[in-house]
């Protein structure tokens, strides 16, 4: 019989001394809440939940409807079991402090319910991504100050990819295991373990529309991949972009590739488009431990100190040697 994701997690905690069950049962809850919204999604038209919800989020991005109801989803399966002492979320202004009528627990909870949601009326594979750090010792009522650690700080990173599969692909930094959802048993289910990036790829993701408004090392690497054998590159490269981070990352995690959102000008205010605490962090988390690589272009994403919990930063990740080209491009080589 093939393993499922809770046995799974339940003979990786084996190993660790101390080991109390709260992880386990955390990441349990996160499992529950990926099969409620992997159900909407599915259902989509059939249940009317596409279209717009009519607000915005604290970003002025204006929320779909499946973006508030997956929101309200991850909330509800999570904050009950005492595993959590706060959650966050890309959909809401402020921290969501665990209600006093529950038990707390020792962990922080970030996630993004819907990622990649503009694709989500034209039926084009979504994802949620979610990322587990400690609550500081002898904090009881954490305030957005203590969500504000580095991404080498997450104890679990991980992503449910809502696509013609439904999968869960996650990190506790012992590698990458993917899982995919068995809708007769209603369990996910080890189908990709070990999960590792080639060093070496022949193909690039980028929103070329935003060109203009790229740095120059930015502009060379794409220039060199655009151009191939006849501009200096060993190899031709093809080109992805499916507007999904969640479908983009796991593409990588397959067959190798490198993804960019680079910083670009178009709005000076903003460091780049994705945020750092709920889709840079807990990718670049999977992505260094499928053996890959994660950059700004000019320091490692996961040593960044976050400063505020919305804040954004430029991405470029995926197979190493591509990534590392890149950056040395930002530093001059
Ligand atoms: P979202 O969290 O509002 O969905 O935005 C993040 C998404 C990523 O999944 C994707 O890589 C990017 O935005 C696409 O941006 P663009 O529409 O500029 O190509
Ligand atoms: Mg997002």
């Amino acid at each position: 019989m093939s393993k499922t994701l809770v046995q799974f997690i339940i003979e990786e905690q084996r190993n660790i001394p101390g080991a109390s069950g709260d992880f386990t049962g955390l990441l349990s809850d996160i499992e529950i809440a990926c099969k409620h919204i992997a159900h909407q999604v599915n259902k989509g038209a059939l249940i009317g939940v596409l279209g717009s919800a009519g607000s915005e989020n604290v970003q002025g991005e204006t929320q779909k409807k499946l973006d508030v109801i997956t929101n309200e989803i991850f909330l509800e399966c999570n904050e009950w079991s005492g595993h959590l002492a706060a959650m966050a979320s890309e959909e809401m202004d402020e921290i969501y402090p665990i209600p006093a009528k529950y038990p707390k627990g020792k962990y922080l909870l970030t996630f993004d319910p819907l990622d990649g949601s503009s694709n989500i009326d034209v039926n084009i594979s979504v994802g949620t991504i979610f990322s587990i750090l400690r609550c500081p010792e002898g904090v009881a009522n954490p305030t957005e100050k203590d969500f504000l650690q580095p991404g080498t700080k997450q104890v679990c990173a991980g992503y449910a990819l809502y696509g013609p599969a439904t999968m869960i692909v996650l990190t506790t930094g012992n590698g990458v295991n993917g899982f995919t959802l068995d809708r007769d048993i209603g369990e996910f289910v080890l189908t990709h373990p070990k999960m590792n990036i080639p060093a070496d790829t022949a193909e690039f993701a980028i929103n070329m529309s935003n060109r203009r408004y790229w740095e120059e090392p930015v502009q060379r690497y794409v220039e060199e991949c655009v151009k191939g054998k006849d501009g200096g590159r060993e190899k031709n490269f093809n080109m992805r972009w499916v507007a999904s981070m969640v479908a983009e990352v796991h593409r990588i995690l397959t067959r190798g590739g490198i993804f960019m959102y680079p910083f670009d000008t178009k709005d000076p205010a903003k460091a780049g488009k994705l945020r750092l605490m709920y889709e840079a962090n807990p990718m670049s988390f999977i992505v260094e431990q499928a053996g890959g690589a994660s950059s700004t272009g000019r320091q490692r994403i996961m040593e960044v100190q976050p400063t505020n919990l919305h804040q954004r930063v430029p991405v470029i990740l995926g197979s190493k040697n591509e990534v590392e080209r890149v950056v040395g491009y930002h530093s001059g080589k």
